[in-house]
C-alpha cells in the first residue's frame, strides 16, 4: 500500500482535498482505499500563513513510484491552473509518504518522504490509518514516530464530520 499526504492552505481547503482525492481515485491504475480524518493544522516553516487542512490517504496502485509521482504532479498542476486567477498557484500539495516498504533516493524522488517524521500534520492523520506500520528506514512504527516528533506544540485539530 501507498500513503499520500495532502495539504491545502488557500481558500476552499476541504473542497480541494476532496477534489484531489477524487482525481487520484480516477487514475485508472489507482484506487483510494482509506481516507483519514481531516485536520486543521498550524503552519510549519513559513510564518504568517493561513492554517492548513491536512489529511492522508491509503492508495492501492499498479503504478511504480515514478509514474505515481508524475500523476500526482499533473493533478497538482491541473488544479493549480484551473484556479490560478482566483486562488493563486498552489492550491494543493500531494506528497508520497510511503510506497510499500521501498526506499528510494533519487534526484527527482525520495521515499519515504524525508521530512514526514518531523511533521505532526502528517503523523497525526497517518497514525489514524496505519498506527503500527513500520517506517522502512527508521524501523519504528508511525505511532512511535508521532510520540517522538518535535514541535509537540504544533496545533493539529481534528475537524468535525
Ligand atoms: N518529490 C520528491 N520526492 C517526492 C515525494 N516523495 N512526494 C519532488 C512528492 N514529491 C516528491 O515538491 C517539490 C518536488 O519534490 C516535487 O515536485 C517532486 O518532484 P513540493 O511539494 O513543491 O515541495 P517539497 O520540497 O516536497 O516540500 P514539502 O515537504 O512537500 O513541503 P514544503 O513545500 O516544504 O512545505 N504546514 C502545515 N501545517 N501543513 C502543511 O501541509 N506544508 C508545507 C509545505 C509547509 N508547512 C506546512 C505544510
Ligand atoms: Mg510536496
Amino acid at each position: 500500500m501507498t500513503y499520500i499526504g495532502l495539504g491545502a492552505n488557500l481558500e476552499n481547503r476541504i473542497m480541494h482535498l476532496k477534489e484531489a482525492i477524487d482525481r487520484i481515485d480516477q487514475i485508472p491504475e489507482c484506487r483510494v482505499r482509506a481516507v483519514s480524518p481531516f485536520y486543521r493544522t498550524e503552519p510549519v516553516g513559513v510564518r504568517g500563513q493561513k492554517w492548513y487542512v491536512n489529511g492522508v490517504i491509503r492508495v492501492e496502485t499498479s503504478l511504480g513510484p515514478g509514474d505515481l509521482l508524475k500523476s500526482l504532479l499533473d493533478i497538482e498542476a491541473d488544479m493549480g491552473r484551473i484556479r490560478q486567477t482566483r486562488w493563486g498557484p498552489r492550491v494543493i500539495d500531494l506528497d508520497i509518504l510511503l510506497f510499500e516498504d521501498q526506499i528510494i533516493q533519487e534526484e527527482e524522488i525520495t521515499i519515504p518522504h524525508p521530512r514526514m517524521q518531523e511533521r505532526r500534520f502528517v503523523l497525526v492523520p497517518l497514525t489514524r490509518l496505519a498506527p503500527n506500520l513500520i517506517h522502512p528506514v527508521l524501523g519504528k512504527t508511525m505511532m512511535e514516530l508521532l510520540h517522538e516528533a518535535p514541535e509537540a506544540d504544533q496545533a493539529v485539530l481534528e475537524m468535525g464530520g
